[in-house]
């Protein structure tokens, strides 16, 4: 009987540190945020469909943004309050054009100077495998807007989520 009880009490407070965890962990910043991106694809692909919450991979879905092949393409996001963030997780297209993400720049700041991409950077990513979720994780920055970046070519930029978290 002790031990049954013993048993409830462990599974009582497991269940208890998990919620809690759960709270801490999974409040994304980015969700309910306005998104706007340097030009729009088509219909399917507003900067919004980046921040609603759901991160099929698919193009077709119509939960990606997309630009066009734009020089320097970039989306961002107005968290709408300044926030210490610490870390980001982009789920890469998962039906086509995976490598089309590498060298994006992940950029953090207060500034709108040249459309925000001349905010902090944050982390620069290398690849992420297709329909995959990357986290990239750093030191606290501060900033309302956040800006997805790539550099230096012509390139469609696709989001299919961008999850920002704060410590
Ligand atoms: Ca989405």
């Amino acid at each position: 009987m002790a031990g049954q009880e013993l048993w409830q009490a462990m599974a009582g407070l497991e269940s208890w540190l998990a919620m809690v965890g759960l709270v801490e962990t999974t409040v994304n910043l980015a969700f309910g945020g306005t998104a706007v991106q340097s030009s729009t694809y088509d219909h399917l692909t507003a900067a919004q469909n980046a921040v609603d919450g759901n991160r099929n991979s698919d193009y077709t879905s119509g939960s990606c943004s997309h630009t066009k092949g734009d020089w320097n393409p970039w989306w961002r996001v107005d968290l709408l309050k300044t926030y210490s963030i610490t870390s980001v997780s982009i789920t890469n297209r998962g039906d086509c054009c995976a490598e089309r993400i590498n060298g994006a720049q992940i950029r953090i700041g207060n500034s709108l100077e040249n459309d925000g991409n001349d905010n902090n950077l944050a982390a620069t990513v290398v690849s992420i495998p297709p329909g995959e979720t990357q986290t990239f994780k750093f030191k606290p920055i501060k900033g309302r807007y956040v800006n997805i970046f790539i550099p230096f070519r012509s390139e469609y930029l696709t989001l299919c989520e961008v999850e920002v978290f704060s410590d």
